[in-house]
């Protein structure tokens, strides 16, 4: 009976994890070198850390925020960076501070309905006014302060409007056609479950989980769910990381290349001849690529060789790729 039990709990303990969000969490690390760590979604860190880009290196990033593509944005004191979903190919898109007199990237939230479905930011520092702004830092918008001294911004999918984690710690929801507090929403005690004061806040679009990092000793991050309730942690970030100074998160599914084929450079569905011409404009200008291939990721049907970068160095294996009908396994 005994023996029966132990292999029961052997097989429970060895069942893998299901982890369909990774979060990206901004630190320093011990030598002082910025970076964002990667966590699954039992809290763990997998492990995977990257550097900030060089621009962010003197202060750090702040909150963070993922785009339909899973692109990872974070901001800063004089900018805002973007990163591809595993963190490679990082760089500063947006330069010089917040517009609309916020300053500080400090609370950053993609807006996937913004400027004319384009995609817009929502950003506030502290007890600056709310402002929305488009992918390229030009104001769209900007709202008297609510009352709120702003940390994170979290995007709602389900009603269009803003979470924001307040500088005492709490959760207050902001009305996105006002940039007024709603009363009754948000949740003023979840955030007892934190340490720490103050600390930034994510919310994955589309995820119904709402990460948030709490700067205390040590700093520690949690999930909640989007009635509030503990989803997860909180759990400690120094004690995995062994950096400090965590502030931002940006949380991104990790099965983002799934339902894609690679090759299929026009997203069609098929890995073809069509593809070709789409193929070299996502090497040429894969901003532009990307700007008009919505919810297609680049580096699923474009980083032929699996090298975390889409450039020159795909264009032979994409073509012996189209002649045997599929990409070589990664
Ligand atoms: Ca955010
Ligand atoms: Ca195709
Ligand atoms: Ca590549």
């Amino acid at each position: 009976m005994s023996r029966i039990v132990w292999t029961l709990a052997v097989a429970s303990a060895s069942a893998p994890a299901v982890a369909d969000v990774v979060y990206w969490i901004s630190g320093q690390d011990a030598e002082g070198t910025y970076r964002i760590y990667q966590f699954d979604d039992n809290g763990v860190y997998t492990g995977v850390a990257v550097e900030q880009i060089p621009a962010a290196q003197t202060g750090g990033y702040r909150d963070g925020m993922t785009d339909r593509e899973g692109r990872l944005y974070f901001g800063w004191g004089n900018g805002v960076a973007r990163h591809y979903f595993n963190g490679q190919g990082g760089q500063q898109i947006i330069s010089g501070p917040a517009p609309g007199g916020v300053g500080t990237w400090r609370g950053l939230a993609f807006d996937p309905a913004g400027d004319r479905a384009r995609g817009s930011i929502w950003t506030q520092s502290f007890g600056s006014g709310l402002a929305q702004t488009t992918l390229s830092g030009d104001l769209l918008r900007v709202f008297p302060n609510s009352g709120a001294s702003v940390n994170g911004l979290a995007y709602d999918s389900t009603d269009h409007n803003l979470w924001a984690h307040a500088a005492g710690g709490e959760i207050v929801k902001i009305d996105t056609r006002s940039g007024q507090i709603i009363p009754g929403a948000g949740w003023l005690s979840g955030f007892a479950n934190l340490a720490g004061q103050a600390g930034l806040s994510g919310l994955h679009d589309g995820t119904g989980r709402i990460a948030a990092v709490a700067q205390g000793t040590p700093d520690e991050w949690i999930l909640y769910d989007d009635s509030g309730a503990v989803a997860g942690g909180p759990w400690c970030l120094d004690c995995q990381t062994g950096a400090r100074g965590h502030h931002g998160v940006a949380a991104v599914p990790d099965d983002l290349c799934a339902t894609l084929l690679c090759g299929d450079a026009n997203c069609d569905g098929e890995f073809n001849g069509g593809d070709i011409d789409d193929f070299f404009r996502a090497i040429g200008d894969p901003n532009g690529w990307q700007a008009t291939h919505r919810g297609c990721p680049l580096l699923c049907v474009a980083d032929i060789n699996s090298d975390n970068r889409v450039n020159g160095g795909d264009i032979d294996p994409f073509f012996y790729a189209l002649g045997v009908g599929s990409c070589p396994p990664p």
